[in-house]
């Protein structure tokens, strides 16, 4: 049922690839809760199974690599994000925000199963994600622990997602920078919270917490716009969720701000901020590099 991305650079697509088999692999093993009722142990390994790019799991891994953290360390906090995203996703599709029938190309939980469960399902990987860090990081170190639950809890509350989300349902002005506000919020601040973690699980000194959550801020925007973009010339099957929705539910965006040729040429320059942030971590970065550009080439 996965769908494997083809897009972009070989190379780096086989990477990812690579990459998202591991994770998906070490994610199913270490999430499961024995005791959870068997439909929402179902509901979830649904919504798992539909794949998803993993960008934010990539950058906790990738993130934490500068530092020389391994994989089999900063899998917890990759898998804790994913959670959080995907609670996002399932929540962000219910009839009550966006009301769509499909998602990854799939239909989405609640039109498979139903609005309870749907709701219930991303209340239990939102709670979850929180067990998945204090579980698996609180021997290793207890500051590091509490910084990683202390942030994620911070980037998808109400100071981050969730309040992102609120703006976009109910926006409180249409100009640049409640649509900058609404998208450093909603999108940025989880995308800002994975590039942190690496920092924070290589309990690095406090100018790679700068170079990374800045690393993260520009990439957040390249990822919003991108889907700004993909929402007006993507193609439906390949995005896998349906299209001109921006316009049909009369949401503002950087396109209507800027226009698509200025809102592509902004994007470019994050992308180029975004490199430049890494030049300094040497080899290290190549990956961290080409993801930069995937987010803009990506078509889904
Ligand atoms: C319901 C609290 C709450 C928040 C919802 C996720 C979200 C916030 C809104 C979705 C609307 C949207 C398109 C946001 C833009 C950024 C975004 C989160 C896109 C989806 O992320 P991808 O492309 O998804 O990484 P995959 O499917 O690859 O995991």
């Amino acid at each position: 049922m996965i769908k494997k991305l083809k897009n972009s650079n070989p190379n780096f697509i086989e990477y990812l690839n690579i990459f998202t088999n591991k994770f998906e692999s070490f994610y199913n093993q270490k999430y499961f809760i024995d005791s959870s009722p068997n439909i929402l142990k179902e509901s979830i390994q649904y919504i798992n199974s539909t794949g998803g790019k993993r960008i934010r799991p990539f950058l906790v891994c990738e993130c934490a690599k500068l530092f020389d953290i391994k994989f089999e360390i900063s899998i917890y906090a990759a898998i804790a994000i994913e959670m959080v995203h995907t609670y996002s996703l399932i929540h962000d599709d219910l009839p009550a925000m966006d009301n769509d029938d499909l998602r990854r190309g799939n239909e989405t939980l609640h039109k498979k199963y139903n609005e309870a469960i749907a709701i219930l399902s991303g209340d239990a990987l939102l709670t979850d994600s929180f067990i998945m860090l204090s579980d698996n990081y609180k021997n290793l170190d207890l500051n590091i622990c509490l910084e990683l639950i202390s942030l994620l809890s911070k980037s998808a509350g109400s100071g981050g997602m969730v309040g992102g989300q609120i703006l976009d349902l109910f926006p409180e002005n249409n100009n640049e920078k409640s649509v900058n506000t609404m998208n450093e919020m909603k999108t940025g601040a989880l995308i800002q919270c994975a590039t942190s973690f690496g920092a924070i699980l290589g309990n690095a000194p406090k100018k790679d917490h700068k170079n990374m959550y800045e690393y993260g801020s520009s990439i957040g925007k390249v990822f919003q716009i991108k889907d700004d973009l993909l929402d007006i010339q993507g193609d439906e099957k390949i995005v896998g969720k349906r299209i001109n929705k921006d316009k049909d539910n009369g949401k503002f965006s950087f396109i209507d701000l800027y226009g698509e040729e200025k809102t592509k040429k902004l994007a470019i320059e994050y992308v180029s901020q975004a490199k430049d942030i890494l030049v300094s971590y040497g080899t290290k970065n190549n990956y961290l590099i080409l993801l930069t550009d995937y987010i803009l080439d990506r078509k889904k």
